[in-house]
């Protein structure tokens, strides 16, 4: 009996009718939004109305873990459902295309499938009926893509660009297939470059500064006093968006670009220690903030096109980060 049932089930669902009324899907996925930084989880420091948005007419999960949540094996557990170990891409390795996961799924149950932004999987994406992606980890400004083995840069933000690429892919769909979409952000991963629109947003606030900024890590575990990537230790001049003295060129300019100030004259003072991790915390968090909010910018948007199309009760959002900064 159960066998009869389970037939009929999957006859239905392969006729043109069942096809058209299955949800469309627009996975959106930014690289390094930590949960403090959206207000739908208490963000002391910002407001995210269209993610909000989201958590309120939706699910907000609470209480989920992952594995390895670094940018590149996060990806393809994303793709495969699988472990790293099991998936290929414990590390920064290459993902194998021809592997089964996620897109190539649905491509084949009958939807049509896109990938647009940051892939950073090492591999041209497979299972995408349209895909253009930044090549490795992609510009802020005016980006290069890779569209079937072309490049091409579009002059601009890359967060809005992501976004304008997004909503084409959904208003060119074929009418007769619901529609998967990966929308993947580049924001606000490093150097932290917003929008002109948003970096003015920031920048004279003063960020409530986290207890962690000076954790002493007695109470942690051993490994974490050798973290290298602190507040203190780790935001160059690059990221800090500091101006190189007149004259300075090639190596020379990369090399004080990407060392990290352990004194800094700001407005005729000069800063070292704690002053200077207070003023480089603001300094990071101004940029950082301000991406941020490009990116749910980015969410109202492309819900505001849903709205306008018709599309919204057809659709499932799903936003989520690969990891934070704590
Ligand atoms: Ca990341």
């Amino acid at each position: 009996m159960k066998q009869i049932v389970l037939s009929l089930v999957l006859i239905a669902c392969l006729s043109p009718l069942c096809l058209a009324d299955r949800p469309n899907i627009i996975f959106v996925f930014s690289d390094d939004h930590a949960r403090h930084a959206i207000s739908a989880y208490g963000s002391k420091v910002n407001q995210t109305p269209h993610l909000d948005r989201l958590a309120r007419e939706g699910a907000r999960f609470e209480n989920a873990f992952v594995t390895n949540s670094i940018c590149t094996p996060s990806r393809a557990t994303l793709l495969t459902g699988q472990y790293s170990h099991k998936n290929g891409v414990p590390v920064f390795n290459r993902f194998d295309g021809s592997r089964d996961h996620m897109a190539n799924r649905l491509q084949s149950a009958g939807y049509h499938t896109g990938m647009i932004g940051k892939w950073h999987l090492g591999s041209d994406p497979t299972g995408f009926d349209r895909w253009i992606v930044l090549p490795g980890q992609g510009a802020y400004w005016d980006p290069v893509f890779l569209v079937d083995g072309h490049k091409m840069t579009i002059k601009g933000h890359c967060t809005e660009i992501t976004t304008d690429l997004g909503i084409e892919f959904i208003k060119t769909r074929p009418a007769d297939k619901p529609f998967f979409l990966m929308l993947h952000h580049k924001a606000p991963h490093r150097a932290w470059e917003p929008d002109l629109r948003n970096k003015e947003k920031f920048k004279d606030a003063v960020i409530p500064e986290p207890e962690t900024l000076w954790d002493s890590y007695e109470t942690r575990p051993a490994a974490l006093p050798s973290n290298q990537q602190t507040i203190a230790r780790d935001l160059s001049r690059r990221d800090l968006k500091l101006t190189p003295p007149e004259g300075l060129k090639g190596p020379d300019l990369n090399k004080w670009y990407s060392e990290v100030p352990m004194e800094l004259e700001v407005e005729g003072k000069v800063l070292r220690d704690e002053d200077l991790v207070r003023w480089k915390y603001q300094r990071y968090m101004q940029d950082y903030l301000a991406c941020v909010q490009g990116v749910d910018d980015s969410i109202g948007r492309v819900m505001a096109y849903l709205d306008e199309s018709g599309l919204s009760e057809n659709t499932i959002v799903i936003y989520t980060s690969d990891n934070g900064n704590v």
